[in-house]
């Protein structure tokens, strides 16, 4: 909670993020767990999460009635058309940083920032692949992100074998919101793209936690490939992150998660034990979006 004493230092710029991952990849379940955000750490630099609207509200009733009940979300409905779906908006609260925010590290301030999101349904990654085939549906969406400041591209970090059809998907996303922004280079330049692997509580990840370069080029080669295009055709900015909404458990820590299915895209189950669910890194990735720095406190 911030004081009314000592209100916080709010950081310009409201990042209107859009957020793009296959079916399954965690995006509705990174969203509720960081609405909730459940057993707050008083050493964390993060204060507080707290909604901005009544749609935010929503999410935490889903991560409190669902998630924290040992079940899984169901799928988002793809909707009639992006406007449809919710926006998301959250107030994430920190406690600054004297290399990031002197001024406000000087006067003991909080900093605030404000995102907000719009999750897409996972079925317009196939869509894009088969681009030929597109749906107004598609088209809906794709006018809809043109319009976005920054993308949060979720992929399921224990998926196999999927590298070249993700990368088929976000070549053509690059694409048609190329043909969308051609004539706004400004635009293309401040565009923001993090990349974030999520699940990355599981043991096939957790070695390479201080080491994602070598984890993409190896994992993830193909879509590496395309970000590094796409960053260069627009002069943008690229940034790649590893989150676990459900995060670990225990001194010696487990993953907090028991498993249901394993198969090529990804690992599926739900949280082991709801009372110490406590998320990783899902601040990280929004904190660059929003600022363009990186606060190493933010990162796993
Ligand atoms: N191991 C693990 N599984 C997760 C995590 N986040 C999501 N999942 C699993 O992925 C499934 C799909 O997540 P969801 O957010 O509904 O996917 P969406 O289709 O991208 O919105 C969930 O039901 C969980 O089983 C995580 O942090 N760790
Ligand atoms: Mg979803």
């Amino acid at each position: 909670m911030t004081s009314a004493f000592n209100p916080p230092v709010d950081l310009p710029g409201n990042q209107d993020i859009r957020i793009i991952g296959p079916r399954g990849s965690g995006k509705t379940v990174f969203m509720a767990a960081l609405a909730y955000w459940p057993n707050a750490d008083p050493n964390s630099p993060i204060q507080s999460v707290d909604p901005y609207d009544n749609a935010s509200g929503e999410l935490i009733g889903m991560a409190r009635d669902i998630l924290a009940d040992g079940r899984q979300l169901p799928p988002t409905d793809p909707g009639e058309n992006a406007d449809s779906l919710p926006i998301y908006t959250l107030l994430i609260t920190l406690k600054p940083r004297l290399l990031n925010h002197p001024i406000a590290a000087l006067k003991n301030k909080s900093i605030r920032i404000q995102v907000s999101c719009r999750e897409y349904p996972g079925e317009i990654l196939k869509d894009l692949r088969n681009i030929s085939s597109s749906s107004s549906l598609l088209n809906s969406y794709l006018d809809d992100c043109a319009t976005a400041s920054s993308l949060l591209l979720l992929i399921d970090g224990t998926a196999n074998k999927s590298d070249k059809d993700y990368a088929q998907a976000l070549e053509n996303l690059q694409k048609q919101l190329s043909d969308r922004l051609s004539l706004d280079t400004t635009r293309l330049r401040n565009y923001r793209i993090a990349v974030v692997f999520t699940k990355c509580e599981q043991a096939q990840l957790r070695s390479y936690w201080k080491d994602i370069n070598n984890f993409v080029n190896w994992k993830f080669p193909a879509v590496q490939t395309v970000v590094n295009k796409w960053r260069t055709l627009w002069g943008c900015s690229t940034n790649y992150f590893f989150c676990s909404a459900f995060g670990t458990k225990g001194i010696n820590p487990q993953p907090n998660f028991k498993i249901n299915v394993r198969n090529k895209d990804g690992t599926y189950g739900v949280i082991d034990n709801p009372k110490v669910w406590r998320p990783l890194g899902l601040v990280a990735p929004l904190y660059w979006i929003q600022t363009g720095q990186e606060d190493p406190r933010l990162k796993i």
